[in-house]
């Protein structure tokens, strides 16, 4: 029972873990990182790399599949390219070079509709769904001793709230005033019980946590990315640029993602056309054909977190740390997140860049986070 403590921690963690970023990014105001002197290169003949700089769309024909189980998918070409960024945060450097096999992505996020034919074939239960348990705590976290609290003992996830100005910002909260836990919020429920996905089924699944996530791949047949192939994947062969379509946010005045616009955490005018989730594939895709590698939801990738990362990582296919590691937070095992949020603005997390890392425990999802898979095959669909 004392472990019931820890899900509550598990999700004051989770929200401490937004705060801290979003915390971070507000420091930030930072410039964003320029485009460094990376080469990509996509194995294939076919693809022309386009100038660091240039808005360019690079030469490539989305490849697809007609293998059922490669339905939906396209195929990444192996290559080698610049992983992380050099002015940026801390966590996104050093640039490095990495070379990956080929692959095969999901080129949207997963929705509400597939998620439901997964839990309509197998009864799955998400993480959300069920009374707060200790999952990812650190076998030697001091926080196993701690207890949780009533209001955070029941089955509910992470929503940001609606706040009506300003002075709804409580400083001694910070990001709580609007981060909250909700009980009943889960997949079904995105803004709590009331709330539904009736007409939503084509929207990312949200309130995903990363073992929610790897029990959907282990039922399809995929696995969730490596971090290095979602950025990879993300970059669509645009070398060293900030977004998967360039070095400009809104090239000729147009919203490319869907994040957020106004004054943040308080009025999102929604001028991409979406104040919460969108439709997957609502944007154009990269040169790969992937829709919402920038925004729309936060997307769990198979790595553990550690931020320094970057410094030991091995060039040809890397796996990510084999344990986790936040020292803000040293106690809790986290994952990967990438691509930024419909929460995300340029006021505080600038998270939808390409290099931009988050991180979340690994079972706890929020209103903001959801997934996409991979599979390892080659091009023909052959094992590797
Ligand atoms: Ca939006």
């Amino acid at each position: 029972m004392k472990n019931l403590l820890a899900a509550v921690l598990t999700f004051l963690t989770a929200a401490l873990v937004l705060v801290v970023a979003i915390v971070t990014s507000g420091e930030g105001q930072r410039s964003e990182p320029s485009a460094s002197d990376s080469v990509e290169s996509g194995g294939a003949k076919k693809l022309a790399t386009a100038e660091p700089g240039s808005e360019r769309q690079p030469e490539w024909t989305p490849r697809t599949s007609d293998d059922p189980a490669l339905a939906g998918m396209v195929w990444i070409p192996p290559g080698t390219f610049t992983m992380g960024a050099l002015d940026s945060f801390a966590d996104e450097f050093p640039p490095h070079e990495v070379t990956l096999d080929g692959f095969w992505m999901d080129s949207t996020e997963v929705t509400n509709r597939q998620f439901q034919a997964f839990v309509e074939a197998t009864g799955y239960v998400t993480m959300a769904e069920q009374p707060p348990k200790l999952r990812s705590l650190q076998p030697d976290s001091e926080l196993a001793n701690r207890q949780i609290l009533p209001e955070f003992n029941q089955p509910g996830s992470i929503c940001s709230l609606q706040l009506r100005s300003r002075a709804d910002v409580d400083p001694g909260k910070g990001a709580y005033s609007w981060w909250q836990y909700v009980p009943g919020a889960n997949w079904r429920h995105p803004e709590g019980p009331e709330s539904t996905i009736a007409d939503r089924m084509d929207h990312p699944v949200v309130h995903i946590s990363w073992l929610d996530a790897q029990e959907y791949c282990r039922w399809a047949g995929k696995e969730l990315p490596t971090e290095a192939q979602w950025e990879y994947a993300a970059r669509g062969a645009r070398s060293g640029q900030t977004y998967p379509w360039g070095n400009e946010r809104n090239p000729d005045g147009r919203w490319m993602t869907n994040i957020w616009q106004g004054e943040f955490p308080i009025e999102d005018t929604g001028d991409d056309g979406y104040r919460r989730t969108a439709p997957v594939a609502s944007f154009v895709a990269n040169a790969y054909g992937l829709h919402d590698m920038s925004g729309n939801v936060w997307e769990w990738c198979r790595d553990y977190y550690q931020p320094e990362y970057y410094s030991e990582s091995p060039a040809q296919n890397p796996p990510g740390p084999s344990s986790s590691f936040d020292p803000q937070e040293p106690g809790i095992i986290k994952r990967v997140q990438r691509g930024g949020s419909f929460m995300c603005s340029d006021q505080y997390c600038i998270g939808y860049r390409t290099t931009a890392r988050m991180k979340g425990e690994e079972d706890t999802g929020a209103f903001h986070t959801g997934f996409r898979c991979v599979v390892n095959r080659s091009e023909s669909g052959t094992q590797p």
